[in-house]
């Protein structure tokens, strides 16, 4: 595969940029070779610099469920630029995407849009602060939230601890008030609420895909619920990547569970930067300028990427794009049955909805972090690097998620299942 100019493009940009990356998980440091500089994408395809074409599953992590250069968000976006890019006042657009979230979300009653996943978290948390009056909030070990220093804490050694700080620069006291706990587990939580009077909230992926796929227990979500109305904790729900893809009102709709904020990305802005927070009118009542939470942002609810939400979440809603991802996904599924079977033990394909995890475990399922931590990860770097090869681009980590598009094809999907079975032929049979 050529890659001279996506070599020569990253030995130039690592001389400007910290690893010659703008987000480190695209520096291709836990599979082979150099990252890949994309020049275009159209559908299920990406186009590098080098001319190579790549069937795509990263689909820039999430937002991508209409595939590359959707015709009628380009349009959106394309129609709203000749207007002008950013005022700064308010804007037609975030009114329409406000109503199409909170239809889809029935939870969030009211929405306030910013410019990243990492701002909606942050945000939210210091919203359940300031509702509740109570300083420490829960995370569980294994979700991502984005970056805001609170939130980059690791767990600590025992079942549900102080978090420790899990980067340079989050200090002791970024961490104070942040108590980790594992996923998949209510006596943890019932332990830290009777134990903790000072929890303001619990924040958590209901499915969490930044440690691989983990899938809630029967009832763990439900069981969450209760434990959050018995202690006044407040429940938030991170649905950055399950929200608008598990189902069009995201894990809450598909699981039944009703949280009393949720965070959002990705998908509502079809590739453009937005992030958004919402939930209970009363508890959003406390944002500025209504409430006493302070929380602002220049191109908060930006024209451009408002018309991109407003377009893809129409284009969602109108034609039905989850049911059209069913049917992908069963026939992708029945391909991947001889897999499943062949490599049981060693290959496990694990799916929710759209959201794919390929991981080298012996397990045959995966409801915790420490099973995560049992995976073979250099067998995985062999698997990405053997699917690129094979024209297929994974998400370059073994704990990042796959994700299928309406734009992917059934060829698409015969090539993908072809590919795997090569590459797991070469790497399986050494
Ligand atoms: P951003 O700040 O990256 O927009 O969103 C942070 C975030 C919050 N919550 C969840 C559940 C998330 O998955 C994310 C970001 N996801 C990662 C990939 N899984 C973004 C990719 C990257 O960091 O480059």
């Amino acid at each position: 595969m050529k890659r001279e100019i996506s070599d020569k493009l990253f030995e130039e940009a690592k001389k400007l940029m910290p690893g010659g990356v703008d987000s480190p998980v695209r520096a291709f440091k836990s599979v082979e070779g150099n990252p890949l500089f994309i020049k275009s994408g159209k559908g299920s395809r990406i186009f590098d610099e080098d001319g190579n074409e790549f069937i795509d599953y990263c689909m820039s992590w999430g937002p991508m469920i209409l595939g590359h250069g959707d015709s009628d968000v380009l349009s959106a976006i394309k129609e709203t630029a000749e207007l002008g890019t950013s005022f700064g006042t308010p804007h037609r657009n975030e009114v329409e995407l406000a109503r199409l979230v909170t239809e889809a979300v029935p939870s969030m009653e009211q929405v306030r849009f910013v410019s990243s996943g990492t701002e909606a978290t942050m945000s939210a948390i210091r919203l359940a602060r300031g509702f509740t009056g109570k300083n420490k909030f829960v995370k569980l070990d294994g979700c991502y939230h984005g970056h805001a220093d609170h939130l980059l804490v690791a767990a600590g050694s025992g079942i549900a601890t102080l978090g420790i700080p899990d980067s340079a620069g989050v200090t002791e006291g970024n961490a104070a008030d942040t108590l980790v706990a594992p996923y998949n587990d209510l006596n943890a939580l019932e332990e830290i609420f009777s134990r903790e009077n000072d929890v303001a909230a619990i924040i958590l992926e209901p499915v969490p895909c930044n440690y691989g796929l983990i899938l809630p227990r029967d009832d763990y979500l439900k069981g969450l619920r209760s434990l959050c109305d018995k202690h006044g904790v407040l429940l938030i729900f991170d649905e950055v990547i399950n929200g608008f893809r598990i189902a069009m009102g995201g894990a809450q709709e598909h699981y039944g569970v009703k949280p009393d904020l949720t965070t959002l990305g990705k998908i509502i802005g079809a590739g453009l930067p937005v992030g958004a927070y919402g939930g209970r009118t009363d508890i959003m009542s406390f944002v500025a300028p209504q409430g006493p939470v302070y929380q602002a942002g220049t191109l908060s609810g930006n024209p451009l990427a408002m018309a991109a939400g407003i377009a893809a979440l129409k284009k969602m809603k109108n034609s039905k794009v989850h049911e059209k991802l069913e049917e992908k996904v069963n026939f992708m599924n029945e391909l991947l049955a001889s897999i499943k079977t062949r490599y049981a033990g060693k290959f496990l394909i694990s799916n929710i909805a759209s959201i794919y995890s390929f991981c080298f475990t012996d397990l045959e399922k995966i409801e915790s972090v420490e099973q995560v931590r049992q995976y073979d990860m250099e067998k995985f770097s062999q698997f990405h690097s053997a699917m690129l090869e094979r024209g297929i681009y994974l998400s370059p980590s073994g704990y990042e998620v796959a994700f299928l598009s309406s734009a992917h094809s059934e060829d698409d999907i015969e090539k993908t299942v072809s590919a795997m079975e090569s590459a797991l032929e070469e790497i399986l049979s050494q």
